[in-house]
């Protein structure tokens, strides 16, 4: 084994700079990619091999100082300082230097070997300015590569780079001081701290973070000496200055930062307004932000509906056509009902009813994150997210829901607090995911019209209004400020959009696809053999008295719970029939799609509920929501017979 040659480099950086498109375009990853910071809540890896050289590359969850505690930041900054990765790509987004450098700096201060990607330097170039790279890389004493990630540009010679400095391989030691006062009790301590203890930090970080008052770093160094010591410098720091020690450390750190950036930074022309400025009047807006943000919605929705229902009838009519040729295929009556019925009507469903709709609709989806405008919702919701207990942090996963809710509960990480977390998973598997929206445009639009789907939708943002409004009783605490920051707008590349896109596709194709066929032939066997029957007797009380629908649709709510779309589909299977007007009255279809929306999390979600909240508490909320749906379901049934047959 050639074990030696492998290397380890992270990339670490604040929050959308970059970093999962260069991680992409060096390792061929599939890592999510949009415009909003926090997207990246959990380490992914990926490997390049060139020449006998085997590079294992980590992607870090954004982060802005090595002293924060929300979990995705401590997931890098345990993964910097303990397992020690060869190398550390910085990637700074080239606009924000002043603020990037903070985070820099502080990496230095952990003598990790550094290449800094300047990032997005396409977008410092539109406007006007420049960076003197080569001066930088002399301030910082670190190789300094200008890259343009999403078009590929510089990454080969940032590889180059970081290879070489892999090959030479030295070790790091930061030459940046501090003002004379901090930086003479920072050598002391360090040096006390070097003969005394070991530790996975170099001794002067863990000199600096004392003074900082690092509550991990001071439950690390055990040391009575050492901690009173710090004690004592952090006393007279504060008679020096008149403030706490860390904020003296901290504002010496942004003016080193400050002082690097002014004196690299160029102008070459002068500054034009952008369209975004201009557009955010809008979209930022009080009034018209909500005005805009409506129309936009409603008019993706329209747009994805009829695209939709034009290909699924196109589709399913083709793929209808070839029954003859199975009909007149020499096997037995049983085997010619599972082909046919079983696994053609399985392939037809997935292509006829459910690709349509989720094709175009993650399309647009990829398109508004990686613009920006997604995250202008957030800040233009944050009010109401404060109403639901949560800040507009919340919303990023919130929205992501309508792709599906597995990354949506995993994308709640973003959020310190375990109380926001819960609640804002809690809500995300209530947000109508894509295969909802199949069943609620391909059912309920389809066959009653789109108003009563935006009805439907309507009711389901009022049930997480008002469950928010429940659990942020329920559960004391008050919500923390909005932290997130307002990204900049971008022109969207086709080529990562349409990568997005393809990355939720893919996951349908290989992953949902097969379960329909599967279910699909299950639910054959039963229909032939007579055991559909028994089971609809069962679940009549509750399907047919109380919520209006013939028995059977309470089988395609069992295998909902793997695919919400297979409730849809199974109901096409039982019934041998895609237009469902001939099978439900408009009532049964409108309950049906309501109850479909709001039942129960997929199986896939309570998994993600479970990893991230464990057992009991991913139980409460399915088994919750489940109780909540058919009562919901029910009463919804009864007012509906006074305006429907
Ligand atoms: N114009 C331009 N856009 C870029 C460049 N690099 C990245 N982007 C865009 O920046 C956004 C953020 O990129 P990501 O790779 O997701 O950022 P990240 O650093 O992984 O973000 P987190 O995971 O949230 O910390 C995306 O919309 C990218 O398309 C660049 O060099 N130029
Ligand atoms: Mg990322």
């Amino acid at each position: 084994m050639e074990d030696k040659k492998e290397f380890v480099v992270a990339l670490a950086g604040n929050a959308n700079v970059g970093k999962s498109v260069i991680f992409n375009q060096l390792t061929g990853g599939n890592q999510i990619i949009g415009n909003w910071p926090g997207k990246t809540v959990e380490k992914a890896e990926g490997f390049i091999e060139q020449e006998g050289v085997r590079i294992r590359v980590v992607d870090l969850p954004g982060i802005y100082s090595l002293s924060t505690y929300s979990e995705e930041e401590i997931v890098s900054r345990e993964f910097i300082a303990k397992e020690k990765p060869d190398l550390v790509i910085n990637v700074v987004d080239a606009v924000n230097l002043e603020r990037n450098l903070f985070f820099t700096l502080q990496l230095i201060e952990l003598e990790v070997p550094l290449v800094i990607a300047l990032n997005q330097y396409d977008i410092l170039e539109r406007k006007g300015l420049s960076i003197n790279g080569k001066k930088l890389s002399e301030l910082l004493g670190v190789p300094v590569i200008k890259t343009v990630a999403v078009h590929n540009k510089g990454l080969t010679e940032l590889f180059e780079t970081v290879r070489n400095a892999l090959l030479k391989g030295e070790k790091k030691v930061s030459h940046l001081r501090y003002g004379k006062e901090v930086e003479s009790r920072i050598k002391e301590l360090a040096e006390i701290i070097s003969k005394k203890v070991k530790t996975y930090y170099p001794p002067r970080f863990v000199a600096i973070k004392l003074l900082e008052n690092d509550p991990l770093i001071k439950k690390e160094i055990k040391d009575e000496e050492i901690l009173k010591k710090a004690d004592k410098f952090r006393k007279e720091l504060k008679e020096i200055h008149g403030e706490e020690a860390e904020t003296v450390i901290i504002s010496e750190r942004y003016a080193i930062a400050s002082r690097i950036a002014e004196s690299v930074i160029e102008r070459k022309s002068t500054l034009k307004k952008s369209i975004g400025d201009w557009f955010d009047k809008i979209a930022l807006d009080k009034v018209w932000g909500y005005v805009f943000f409506i129309l936009v919605t409603i008019g993706i929705f329209y747009a994805v509906f009829k695209f939709g229902s034009f290909f699924s009838d196109l589709l399913s009519n083709w793929l209808e056509s070839f029954k003859p040729v199975f009909m007149r295929m020499p096997l037995t009556p049983f085997w010619n009902k599972i082909l046919w019925d079983g696994v053609m009507e399985g392939v037809i469903a997935g292509i006829g009813i459910v690709l349509p709709y989720i094709a175009p609709f993650y399309l647009i989806l990829a398109f508004l994150e990686d613009s920006g405008y997604l995250a202008r919702i957030a800040f233009l919701t944050d009010n109401v997210m404060h109403k639901l207990g949560l800040h507009g942090k919340a919303f990023m996963p919130l929205i992501e829901g309508f792709g599906c809710n597995v990354p949506a509960v995993l994308g709640t990480r973003i959020m310190e607090r375990d109380r926001d977390r819960f609640i804002a998973a809690i809500l995300a598997t209530l947000v109508p995911c894509s295969a909802r929206t199949v069943i609620i445009l391909g059912l309920v639009a389809a066959f009653l019209g789109p108003v009563y789907a935006l009805i439907i939708y309507v009711l389901d943002f009022i049930l997480i209004l008002i469950t928010g409004r429940i659990l942020n009783k329920f559960m004391k605490g008050t919500p923390s400020g909005l932290i997130m920051e307002m990204p900049r707008y971008r022109k969207p590349v086709m080529k990562i959009i349409l990568k997005q896109t393809w990355i939720r596709l893919k996951d349908f194709v290989y992953f949902a696809f097969p379960i329909i066929i599967v279910a699909n032939v299950v639910m054959e066997i039963f229909s032939i053999f007579n055991w559909i029957k028994p089971v609809a007797n069962f679940l009549k009380p509750v399907m047919t008295n109380f919520l209006g629908l013939p028995p059977l649709a309470g089988i395609t709510f069992l295998f909902g719970i793997l695919r919400k779309e297979l409730t849809l589909v199974m109901l096409s299977t039982l019934y041998h029939t895609t237009n469902f007007a001939k099978v439900l009255t408009p009532r049964q279809i409108f309950i049906f799609g309501f109850v479909t929306m709001i039942y129960i999390p997929c199986v896939a979600t309570i998994a993600a509920l479970k990893r991230e909240f464990g057992w009991k508490r991913a139980t409460a909320v399915t088994v919750g929501e489940f109780i909540g749906a058919i009562v919901l379901g029910g009463i919804l049934n009864q007012i509906l017979k006074l305006f429907m047959p």
